[in-house]
């Protein structure tokens, strides 16, 4: 019995080192859309929750509201310091934005006010990564890949002597990235998504570089597009404040009668709860990104290199049904700190 036991212990010890709560870091371009600032919304209801540590967020687009919005939303949901980073890199996509100016109202108060304050992405990643464990970080990537692409291509530096490609094999256990679109959506099999078009030669660095070893979920378009919003919660649920900073940005930016759709939600569900049957997965293969920003999917077999880095989401009826009700609940729920 005894030697049984200690085998058991040592297993049930490796297995809960590993099953903590997973080191969420948001990765997002939080300018022109407004499913980013529900999926921040949900990120931080989870970590409220426990179900998740949120780390951090970065922020792959250029607009200069962006960090101050942020920094608001995470002081709204009782993270005032919460770190932020922010793209400085000249290629990512300048963009303008209905919801962002509600950043300058005083009914938002913190404290970070203009992008040049808050860090610079990449080394807030670096950062980060390398004061996580081994294997703990699921990065959750809502928008253009610029923040991903300059991280693979990092050097060592006072965070860490290893480079980016080698970091992230150390530190992380899943990419989830709402990019691309694999199935027939938007009326064509060949949907040209915004999170890879807007910034496609970042997102073919993802393809061709990110490594084999981190497992790489893909939400198509075709995921949130299944997964609407409804326009009866934004108007009902979010009373236990008011004004409330998610509601006022949503209705600027899709108004009252608009049920947007949840894509950027998809993949912080998928990362906190892979395994509760919100979503199936298709085969293990390879994502490429060609020239005009189209995701190929090659399933295995077919793939010359054999490589079985990436999975696509896809979702039956019953999953579409629980994903969406999850997704809404984990929306609107009221910040740990509401009421103090
Ligand atoms: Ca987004």
């Amino acid at each position: 019995m005894k030697l049984p036991s200690l085998f058991l212990m040592i297993a049930l010890a490796a297995t809960t080192a590993a099953a903590g709560p997973v080191r969420i870091i948001f990765d997002t371009d939080i300018t022109g859309d407004v499913d980013d600032v529900l999926a921040l919304a949900m990120c931080h209801t989870l970590a409220d929750r426990g179900a998740c540590e949120l780390l951090g967020v970065t922020i792959s687009k250029d607009n200069p509201l962006s960090a101050s919005f942020v920094d608001a939303q995470n002081t709204f949901y009782g993270r005032p310091d919460l770190p932020i980073g922010v793209t400085r890199d000249p290629a990512a996509q300048k963009r303008e934005s209905r919801f962002l100016p509600l950043a300058g109202s005083t009914d938002y108060p913190h404290d970070l006010l203009r992008n040049d304050d808050a860090r610079e992405a990449v080394d807030l990643l670096r950062e980060l990564l390398a004061a996580s464990p081994d294997g703990s970080v699921s990065l959750v990537s809502v928008g253009i890949a610029s923040n991903l692409a300059n991280l693979l291509k990092s050097k060592g530096d006072a965070h860490s002597p290893l480079d980016g490609p080698a970091l992230i094999r150390q530190k992380m256990k899943l990419l989830s990235i709402m990019a691309g679109a694999f199935a027939f959506t938007n009326r064509t099999n060949y949907h040209l998504e915004a999170n890879v078009i807007n910034g496609i030669a970042f997102m073919q660095t993802v393809a061709n570089q990110w490594p084999d070893e981190v497992p790489v979920v893909w939400s198509g378009y075709e995921i949130g597009e299944a997964l609407p919003f409804p326009r009866r919660s934004v108007a009902e649920d979010f009373g236990y404040r008011t004004p409330h900073l998610v509601k006022e940005a949503y209705l600027l930016h899709s108004g009252p009668e608009h049920d947007r759709p949840c894509w950027d939600q998809s993949s912080v569900l998928y990362a906190v709860y892979p395994d509760r049957g919100y979503f199936g997965l298709s085969l293990n293969g390879r994502v490429s990104v060609a020239d005009d920003g189209f995701t190929r999917f090659t399933p295995p077999g077919k793939d010359a290199t054999g490589r079985k880095r990436d999975r696509f989401l896809t979702m039956t009826a019953v999953e579409q049904a629980r994903a969406l009700e999850a997704i809404v609940q984990l929306t609107v729920q009221p910040p740990r700190s509401s009421g103090d």
